[in-house]
């Protein structure tokens, strides 16, 4: 069944407001959120202040721009993007060089084979703009993780980094996939497994097979790297699969990179919700500047369009 508007837009209002919301507590240890939330409250009561999305949702602005005016990713292209699109809203500073550099006309391809002393940045910033890119080439999981692989490429050159993002974007598509029948975790994350391609997500992935849905997510980490969040927020998503606040909740909870943790399992649970999921009252914080809510809404339905030609010649 080709995936729906309000799934597309699902995402993108599941991802910015999950940003949003988890921004103002980015950084802080989850034992401080529990005293001040706890995070179950942070989402059930945000209403009446506007809410201001982060990188991760800047970022994935121009991931669905290029695939809207190219229908594949093309990694110069989406470099230009970066670069265009970015005031600055909290990058990671590997990636805030790297796309100084594009705008400045330097030989950033270069800079992103070197930073992090030579190795390239195994930060979550491929990951968290990728869940969009995930529907647009669903089902065809091949297709999913090699064109994640491609938008993780201007500023994500370690193994880890480029792995982050093609499991998302391969979670993505599955969520989506799944939308309208029971939801099948272990199903769902044996799939996720055999797509692993490093060491470190495969031994999580098969960790995260033998826990169950109550068990505690602190072995998966929440911080900047995405060998410790990008599975932490599949599992938000895949616990509470049929609940948006629940799935943010859990999602802030952990603490530390809590913007980019509840923008990927949001992301994630839109895909499968569609944006009925998404309670209006979150949305309606949502800022709705000239890249705000009504710009957020109008890019999913044009990614939306193109995805549909794609499966009319397909
Ligand atoms: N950067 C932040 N938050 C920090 C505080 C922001 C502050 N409020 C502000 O306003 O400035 N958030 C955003 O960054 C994450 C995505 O980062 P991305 O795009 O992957 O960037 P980067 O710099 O490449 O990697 C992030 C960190 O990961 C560690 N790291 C990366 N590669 C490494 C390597 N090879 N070896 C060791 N460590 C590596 C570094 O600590 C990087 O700084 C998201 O959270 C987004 O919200
Ligand atoms: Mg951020
Ligand atoms: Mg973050």
């Amino acid at each position: 069944m080709p995936l729906t508007k309000d799934q597309f837009a699902g995402v993108m209002m599941g991802l910015a407001v999950g940003d949003a919301l988890g921004a103002a507590w980015e950084g802080m240890t989850s034992d401080l959120i529990f005293e001040m939330g706890p995070a179950d409250k942070i989402v059930e009561h945000a209403s009446g202040r506007e809410i201001y999305y982060t990188d991760d949702t800047q970022m994935t602005i121009s991931v669905v721009q290029t695939l809207i005016e190219l229908g594949t990713i093309e990694k110069h292209y989406l470099a230009r993007k970066f670069a265009e699109n970015h005031p600055d809203r909290g990058y990671g500073q590997g990636a805030r060089r790297i796309i100084n550099a594009i705008g400045a006309g330097e030989d950033w391809e270069t800079l992103a084979a070197n930073v992090f002393n030579g190795k390239g940045s195994l930060g979550n910033g491929g990951a968290m703009r990728v869940v969009p890119l995930g529907l647009f080439f669903a089902p065809d999981l091949n297709l999913v993780a090699e064109q994640a692989a491609l938008s993780a490429a201007p500023t994500h050159t370690h193994e880890i980094g480029v792995d982050g993002a093609r499991l998302m974007a391969v979670a993505a598509a599955l969520a989506a996939e799944s939308a309208g029948q029971p939801f099948d975790r272990q199903a769902f994350l044996t799939q996720l497994r055999s797509f692993a391609e490093t060491e470190e997500f495969q031994w999580q992935f098969d960790h995260a097979l033998e826990l169950e849905p109550h068990q505690s997510l602190r072995s998966f980490g929440c911080s900047l790297e995405a060998q410790r969040s990008v599975v932490t927020s599949v599992m938000c998503f895949a616990n509470s699969p049929d609940s948006y606040p629940e799935t943010i909740s859990r999602a802030i909870g952990q603490g530390d990179d809590v913007d980019t943790l509840a923008a990927m399992a949001g992301a994630l649970a839109g895909a499968r919700l569609g944006i009925g999921g998404v309670p209006k009252h979150l949305i309606d914080c949502l800022e709705d500047n000239h890249q705000g809510q009504s710009f957020l809404l109008d890019l999913a339905e044009q990614l939306w369009r193109r995805y549909q030609l794609g499966c009319a010649s397909a």
